[in-house]
C-alpha cells in the first residue's frame, strides 16, 4: 500500500522525543530523512540519515530535497545562552523555512513549548490567543518560530502546527507535570492530526494528554480533531500528598513554565 508521503524529514531525530519518535512515523512515509548534529546509528529499512547543523543554511537547503513534509523537533531543549540558542533555534529555525520554501514544502510542524506561555501563572487559563509570555531565552525562540511559521504561511501558504508540547516523557517527573504531561501516544496522535487534517493553515495547539486541572484550552485548534487518549491521574500515586509539593511560592507551583524563569544564563552572572 502507498504511504501519505515519499520523504518525511525528522530533525532532532537523536534527541529524547525523535528517538521515540523515529519508529512511530514510518508509516507516514516511504523514506523517513532522520537528522540531527548527533548521533543517530545506523538507518534501518525506510530511513535515511543525514547529519545537518540547522545552523548551516547551505547543509540545510540541501537536507530539504525532495521533502514533503517536516517534523522539526531539531534545536536546543531547555534554557542556554542567548548565542547558542540563536544558532540553534533562531537561525535553524529561519534556515529550515526558508529551505522548504525554496523546495516547494507544503506543510510542516513545528515542536513548540509551553515555555512560549511560561510566564503565566498556574491559576490562569489560556488559549491561542492569548499573548505570548515566554518564560527564558528558550521561551522566546518557540515565540520566534511560532511567528515566523506564522508569516511564512501568509507570505508563502506554507501550512504549520505549532504544538505547545507540555512535558513528553515516560512519566510525569514532579507534580506540576501532572498537568503538562504529553503521553507518546497522544504525541503521535497530535502529529498525526498536524500533518493529515485536512486544511490547518497556521494553528498552535497545545500539547497535553487529557489530564485533569489544564491550564490550556484548545478549543481554537478543534479543526484539528486532536483527541488526546491518556490522562496524568495515572500517576497521581507517586506524590500522594501536598508535602511533596514545593511550598508556595516556588516556580513549580506557581508560574506554568515551573522553574525555567528561574533557569539559565541571566541568574548565573
Ligand atoms: P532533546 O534535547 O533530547 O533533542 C533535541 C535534539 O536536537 C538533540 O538530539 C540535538 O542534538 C538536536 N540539535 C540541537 N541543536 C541542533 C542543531 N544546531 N542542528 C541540528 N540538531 C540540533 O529534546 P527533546 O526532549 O527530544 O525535544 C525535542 C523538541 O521538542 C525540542 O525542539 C524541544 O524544544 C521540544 N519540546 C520538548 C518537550 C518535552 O517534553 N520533551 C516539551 C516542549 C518542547
Ligand atoms: C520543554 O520545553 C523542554 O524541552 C522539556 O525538557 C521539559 O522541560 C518541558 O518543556 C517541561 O516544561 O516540562
Amino acid at each position: 500500500m502507498s504511504k501519505p508521503f515519499k520523504r518525511l524529514l525528522l530533525t532532532g531525530a537523536a534527541g529524547g522525543l525523535g528517538k521515540i519518535l523515529r519508529e512511530r512515523i514510518k508509516p507516514w512515509a516511504d523514506t523517513v530523512v532522520l537528522s540531527d548534529i548527533g548521533d543517530m546509528g545506523e538507518a534501518q529499512e525506510g530511513e535515511e540519515i543525514i547529519r545537518c547543523d540547522l545552523a548551516d543554511k547551505q547543509a540545510v537547503l540541501k537536507l530539504m530535497e525532495g521533502v514533503e513534509a517536516i517534523l522539526h523537533f531539531g534545536g536546543i531543549s531547555t534554557e542556554n545562552t542567548f548565542e547558542n540558542i540563536l544558532e540553534a533555534n533562531i537561525r535553524g529555525t529561519y534556515n529550515l523555512y526558508e529551505a522548504a520554501h525554496k523546495h516547494g514544502v507544503k506543510r510542516i510542524v513545528f515542536a513548540s513549548s509551553n515555555h512560549a506561555v511560561g510566564f503565566y501563572k498556574q491559576t490562569d487559563y489560556i488559549d491561542a490567543d492569548a499573548p505570548t509570555r515566554p518564560d527564558s531565552f528558550y521561551g522566546i525562540s518557540k515565540v520566534f518560530g511560532e511567528q515566523l511559521s506564522r508569516y511564512y504561511y501568509d507570505r508563502t501558504g506554507i501550512e504549520t502546527v505549532c504544538i505547545r508540547i507540555g512535558s513528553s516523557f515516560p512519566e510525569p517527573a514532579n507534580p506540576r507535570m501532572l498537568v503538562t504531561w504529553l503521553s507518546y501516544d497522544d504525541l503521535v496522535e497530535a502529529l498525526r492530526c498536524s500533518l493529515f487534517a485536512p486544511r490547518v493553515g497556521h494553528t498552535i495547539l497545545f500539547g497535553t494528554s487529557n489530564n485533569p486541572g489544564s491550564w490550556w484550552d484548545n478549543s481554537k485548534a478543534a479543526h484539528m480533531g486532536f483527541r488526546p487518549k491518556d490522562s496524568s491521574e495515572q500517576f497521581n500515586h507517586m506524590f500522594p500528598n501536598s508535602a511533596d509539593y514545593p511550598p508556595v511560592g516556588d516556580p513549580n507551583s506557581t508560574w506554568q513554565g515551573g522553574k525555567f524563569i528561574v533557569d539559565g544564563p541571566m541568574y548565573k552572572d
